[in-house]
């Protein structure tokens, strides 16, 4: 599905607005200085197109952000995944596949409906997206319990919520319900798990991956989205086990292992159809603002995230 599977597009996104809690935004600058893009051009061989930038879109931000029908923050939301999304598509119209570095998970709206248009204008297929996160995202802004934003990204990106704040979502950067599955959920909300249940929508959660195994539960969602669809891998860091990755705003026990989040990035890698991949909620302050600094644990987070990274890149490849 790439033109040249070389060529890297890469988008680094300082974004907190999602949430409320600070320090996501450092999440780029701290996996970026732990060396992962040089590993990208330097062991794995890619092609980098890279602005040298860590965006924090500070010219899109509004001092004066009230929430709209409970969602938090919803202007800066939309503005900066609506020139995420420009930066994504260009990298995908051009058949490159796409990093994007989080900041917190609701720069996912911009990063896949951008990768989503490229690929439907590209190859006129839709794109399907493997979403691996304790957390569904699915909230709609009715649901939320919350008013965060990066709790719904998956909503919008389905097309099963619309608000006019997203308007900007036109039919071809949207995700078909039956080409989305998720992989590590463990804390859905109510709402959500409805929506999973109306919707029919694939999951398997850490209940599933303890029960078949990590190998078997990526072959079924591999053989459910099917042969002939591009893949996008959303990863947010707080799916591998906070023993793994404590540095993120929302930790929750009983994720996966440092392996098991590995081998998903590997065994996407091995398809040859990954066009796309998020890393996201890394949060190297998060640990000092709730008086546990401790920087041995933001280190292994930051750890975590590279080898996610480079591992969905190839990395293991013998
Ligand atoms: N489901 C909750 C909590 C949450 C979602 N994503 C994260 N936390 N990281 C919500 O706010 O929608
Ligand atoms: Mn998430
Ligand atoms: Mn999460």
């Amino acid at each position: 599905f790439l033109s040249s599977g070389e060529d890297l597009g890469v988008v680094a996104v300082a974004f907190s607005g999602g949430q409320g809690k600070g320090g996501v935004d450092a999440g780029p600058d701290a996996l970026i200085k732990a060396g992962l893009l040089d590993d990208l051009k330097e062991d794995l061989g890619y092609k980098l197109h890279y602005d040298g930038l860590i965006h924090s879109y500070d010219d899109l931000i509004p001092s004066h952000d009230p929430p709209i029908d409970n969602m938090k923050r919803p202007t800066a939301c939309s503005k900066v995944n609506a020139r995420l999304h420009e930066q994504t598509y260009e990298h995908a119209s051009q058949g490159r596949m796409v990093l994007t570095l989080g900041g917190d998970h609701s720069i996912a709206i911009g990063s896949i409906s951008g990768v989503a248009r490229g690929i439907r204008e590209r190859l006129g297929k839709p794109l399907a997206v493997i979403w691996v996160d304790a957390h569904a995202d699915l909230n709609t802004f009715e649901t939320s319990p919350s008013g965060n934003v990066h709790g719904m990204p998956v909503a919008f990106l389905s097309g099963l919520c619309k608000h006019d704040v997203f308007s900007w979502l036109t039919e071809q950067c949207l995700i078909p319900a039956d080409k989305l599955v998720y992989i590590g959920l463990r804390d859905v909300d109510r709402g959500e798990k409805k929506l999973l249940r109306d919707n029919k929508i694939k999951a398997f959660s850490m209940h599933e991956v303890d029960r078949y195994g990590i190998g078997k539960v990526v072959d079924m969602a591999l053989e459910y989205i099917g042969d002939d669809t591009p893949i996008h891998l959303s990863f947010d860091v707080d799916a591998c086990d906070p023993v793994h990755a404590p540095s993120t705003g929302t930790p929750v026990r009983g994720g996966l292992t440092l392996r098991e989040g590995d081998y998903i990035c590997e065994a996407l890698h091995q398809t040859g159809k990954l066009v796309g991949m998020d890393l996201v909620e890394v949060n190297p302050m998060i640990l000092a603002k709730e008086g546990g600094a401790d920087t041995w644990q933001v280190a292994e987070t930051v750890r975590t995230g590279c080898s996610l990274v480079r591992c969905a890149l190839g990395e293991s490849l013998l």
